[in-house]
């Protein structure tokens, strides 16, 4: 069993994989809508998804998952390098011939009695040189619709492919063989917990994936390829694959910065890619919501493109006020995965912004009727419940969202939920000052991923804890280099942002959202050279004036969020010295521990 196309290592590995897992039979995916409608069809025959209402949300579907596959599994998620080192303190490690060996034994026969489908993608618009491609094989439909939507699908991508051209192999299987005449029964199909294995091979540039059918876990462009796999091969060749948004920012007077922001997983990344500023004039378009690849270009300003074709973002939580635009893009052809379903068949989610409209059934198919004395009530929507929606019907998408040469970026954020002690901006003195703080970033944990304790904060430096295909020190010590290779003036300014500070009394001191805009204003100001700033023992800080202050935020709340806590701070950086950087050993660069020591002292002067 195989495929015939012109380019015979991929038939070659095609017709491996299908005499190891044994499928009914073999199709490869040629992007159509007919192909996208025939999975979808597929999926709703089989009692896997629900039609929506036609008319209140066209082209669109629900899927309901396993309870036990419902976000990213970090301690199912390897990277198998030659040696231990190479995937460092921050990944899990397996021997890569062990780990390929136990996963050859689950993928034996493992597709039995389904199809097995072979998905040609590109990362990167079609034809890019930034752009990279890669095959997925799958025996799974959701997966196939998915990446319809998520990256760029089918025969253009083999056109460029041509007969010898360069792929990534992303081998994935749900991990559930059917026995004869057996169907899922409407089931989500996936493998028990202890089965599952999200393996990255960087060295070979190869990605094995068994037993989720879930997110990040089965739809290997997304964090398997664009930020695993792309990390290892952004740093053998000297750029950045980053989890960040870009957006474009365009002044009252017609001048344009482009923003890449990094924050951990389900930190509003998508609604701050689609804010709608508060602040007259000014304009925010969305370039992309999760992934920027940056390279060089000739002048030597570092250029992002977005990976990507779609948005797979957190349904729990949006809603017209908090991101109208992600509204408006779901509103038709959109994959909804665990949100709740309401009677007439539409979708409703906590915190979409209004009452559920009567019965509704949950995400894990129980009638469930809102009760909003009940604190305690379980969701109705899961809280790391997702839309699939295409990146092109966002409202407020930048234009040059798929120019193959990227856009210019200005500035760099990152940030985190935290709750004390991190003021709402400030800014570096120099990149490396910059990388200092990327390698610090702490945030509250959250729902997306599925083995780790919602509330606590853990160091997630660059957002790329989960997504750092390679030693974490070595990446450290990656971006000082990219760095040398431009000057100041040229380089993105960077910025370390907080909107999620919180009054002993846990109460939000900063509204978030459109008011966002007021902070990204000023990080605008500073690249153009016209912010007012105060140096400060952590960095440039806006003076209390600087921030045009939102309606309900005090004058004393504004001190209190552009203020440095010394003693907050005291702690933050011991903890750094005492639990973060000591992880990782002779790996850390010296220009990081020259700025710990720097700032520290500062602080105690
Ligand atoms: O499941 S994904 O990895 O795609 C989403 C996320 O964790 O950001
Ligand atoms: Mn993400």
């Amino acid at each position: 069993m195989s495929i015939q196309s012109k380019h015979a290592k991929l038939n070659a590995w095609v017709k491996e994989i299908a005499e190891m897992t044994q499928p009914e039979k073999v199709v490869l995916c040629n992007g159509s809508q007919a192909e996208y409608d025939e999975m979808i069809k597929i999926c709703v025959d089989g009692g896997l998804a629900i039609p929506l209402n036609e008319k209140k949300r066209p082209g669109s579907v629900l899927f309901s998952s396993d309870p036990s596959d419902v976000a990213r599994v970090e301690n199912r998620t390897y990277i198998a390098s030659k040696t231990k080192e190479a995937a460092g303190p921050t990944n899990n490690w397996i021997d890569p011939v062990e780990l390929k060996n136990t996963l050859k034994g689950l993928y034996r026969g493992c597709m039995k009695g389904r199809t097995m489908y072979v998905i040609p993608f590109s990362m990167g618009p079609v034809g890019s040189n930034i752009a990279k491609i890669g095959i997925e094989i799958t025996d799974s439909e959701y997966v196939v619709a998915n990446m319809h939507i998520m990256t760029r699908v089918g025969d253009k991508v083999m056109d460029v492919l041509g007969s010898d051209g360069e792929y990534i192999e992303c081998l994935h299987s749900v991990g559930k063989p059917l026995a004869k005449g057996e169907t899922d029964g409407g089931k989500w199909p996936c493998a028990p917990i202890e089965q599952k294995y999200i393996s990255h091979f960087p060295e070979t540039r190869q990605i094995w994936s068994y037993g989720s059918g879930y997110g990040g876990n089965a739809l290997l462009g997304k964090k398997c390829l664009a930020l695993r796999i792309a990390s290892a091969v952004a740093h053998d060749e000297g750029w950045l694959a980053e989890h960040m948004l870009i957006l474009k920012i365009t002044s009252p007077a017609g001048v344009v910065k482009n923003v890449a922001a990094a924050f951990p997983s389900a930190c509003g990344k998508t609604n701050l890619a689609m804010l709608i500023p508060t602040i007259p004039g000014w304009k925010v378009e969305t370039i992309g919501d999760d992934i920027a690849w940056m390279k060089y270009g000739e002048d030597g300003r570092l250029y992002a493109i977005n990976p990507e074709a779609g948005f797979f973002g957190v349904a729990p939580g949006t809603s017209d006020d908090s991101n109208p635009s992600a509204m408006r893009s779901i509103e038709k052809n959109t994959i909804f995965t665990n949100v709740g379903l309401t009677e007439d068949k539409d979708i409703w989610w906590e915190g979409i912004g209004y009452d559920a409209p009567g019965k509704l059934i949950d995400w894990k198919g129980n009638e469930w009727v809102q009760d909003k004395g009940n604190k305690e009530q379980a969701p109705a929507a899961h809280p790391n419940a997702r839309f699939t929606a295409p990146a092109k019907q966002c409202p407020v998408i930048a234009p040059e969202w798929e120019d193959p040469k990227g856009v210019a970026i200005d500035a760099i954020l990152f940030g985190g939920r935290r709750p004390s002690t991190i003021p709402l901006v400030h800014q570096a003195k120099s990149w490396n000052h910059g990388v200092f703080m990327g390698s610090i970033v702490g945030s509250e944990i959250t729902a997306a991923a599925l083995d780790l304790k919602a509330g606590t904060i853990r160091r997630d430096p660059f957002a790329m804890l989960p997504f750092c295909g390679y030693n974490m020190g070595d990446y450290f010590k990656h971006w000082i280099e990219v760095g040398k290779k431009s000057t100041e003036d040229k380089l993105p300014k960077i910025f370390f942002v907080n909107w999620f500070r919180k009054t002993a009394e846990g109460k939000w001191l900063w509204p978030g959202y459109g008011d966002n805009s007021r902070v990204l204003k000023w990080v605008f100001q500073q690249c153009e050279g016209t912010g007012d700033f105060v140096e400060t023992p952590i960095g440039k800080m806006p003076t209390v004036e600087a921030i045009d202050r939102p309606e309900g935020v005090s004058a004393e709340d504004m001190k209190e969020l552009l203020s440095v806590d010394k003693a907050g701070w005291l702690k933050e950086l011991a903890d750094v010295r005492d639990n973060h950087y000591p992880k990782f050993g002779d790996k850390l660069p010296k220009e990081l521990m020259d700025f710990l020591n720097s700032v520290e002292k500062a602080l105690q002067a």
